[in-house]
């Protein structure tokens, strides 16, 4: 089985009956919300998803899965993806360009699981980029900030080049290369107090676990 689709399913052999869901965003969530929504069916599940991103929630709401939203209720089990993941399991996200809700969901849920397949593991953080969603208006001061900070900011493009990329909360990407990221923690807290920052895409200290999809099987780092 692809090793994605392989550790999403394992994933989603932790959700349990009553429990409020943190629905991940991207490529291995999309396996882990696939097979979540075949168990609510298959065993009557009575769960309900907090989405991450809109992609989340249309794949969720067209399983069949129960939306609800963190004004109603706090997650149990939060499952969500992630771009790099460090060996004290700090975490680089944002491919997906939806970090900042990512973050808001996975570190207020009870439970935290991140689902990888092996390449995402690295010695240290910094092999991309660090997405960080910014006010329009602020962009160009806000790169110039990252400048002053030793980074090299560029702006997330759409794919066909027309324009930037618009988040789901209506904002820009920024991208910032550091040659080296020697304090994930201060870095991610640097980073958010630049003003029209809305959220980086550096999670550390938020993970309780990592399912790791390797050839020889799932790998669970602590
Ligand atoms: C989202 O999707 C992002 O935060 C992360 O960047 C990405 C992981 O993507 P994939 O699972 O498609 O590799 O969770």
């Amino acid at each position: 089985m692809e090793l994605k689709k392989q550790v999403g399913y394992e994933a989603a052999k932790l959700v349990k009956d009553g429990d409020i869901v943190g629905l991940g965003t991207g490529s291995t969530t999309l396996h882990f919300i696939e097979r979540l929504g075949e168990r609510v069916k298959e065993e009557e599940l009575d769960i309900m998803g907090v989405p991450t991103s809109y992609q989340s929630f249309f794949l969720a709401r067209d399983l069949g899965i129960k939306i609800t939203t963190l004004e109603e209720n706090d997650v149990d089990l939060a499952v969500d993806g992630a771009d790099e993941v460090d060996p004290d399991l700090n975490l680089i996200k944002g491919g997906g360009a939806a970090h900042t809700l990512e973050k808001i969901v996975d570190s207020s849920a009870a439970r935290f699981v991140v689902v990888v397949d092996d390449s995402k593991l690295v010695d240290k953080l910094g092999k991309m980029p660090i997405p960080l969603e910014v006010m329009p208006a602020a962009y160009r001061v806000v790169s110039n900030r990252l400048r002053d900070m030793g980074g090299v900011p560029s702006i997330r493009m759409a794919e066909r080049k027309d324009g930037p990329v618009i988040t789901d909360n209506n904002n820009f990407l920024l991208e910032v290369a550091f040659k080296e990221i020697p304090d994930p923690k201060f870095l991610e807290k640097e980073l958010n107090s630049i003003p029209g920052v809305i959220e980086n895409g550096i999670f550390s200290g938020y993970v309780d676990e990592v399912l790791v999809g390797t050839q020889e099987g799932v790998k669970v780092l602590k």
